[in-house]
């Protein structure tokens, strides 16, 4: 298992962070996402066997967020 965070723009109220977290958790490989609003950041827990981190960005931009 490895963890990253990743720096996210655009996400504002709970319901962009269930958003984003639901979507990095629907992932195979992805073990736990939890996003920090005030930081602008989600952190994530991931077998790096089966997801990448570049995955996980265009899924985060693909549900109309930014990552950096
Ligand atoms: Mo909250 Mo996020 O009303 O895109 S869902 S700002």
């Amino acid at each position: 298992m490895s963890e990253e965070t990743i720096e996210v723009q655009g996400m504002t109220c709970k319901h962009c962070k269930a958003s984003v977290e639901g979507a990095l958790s629907g992932l195979d490989g992805v073990n736990k996402a939890e996003v920090n609003l005030d930081k602008n950041q989600v952190t994530v827990d991931f077998d790096d066997d089966k997801v990448t981190v570049q995955k996980m960005k265009d899924e985060i931009e693909d549900i109309g967020f930014e990552p950096k």
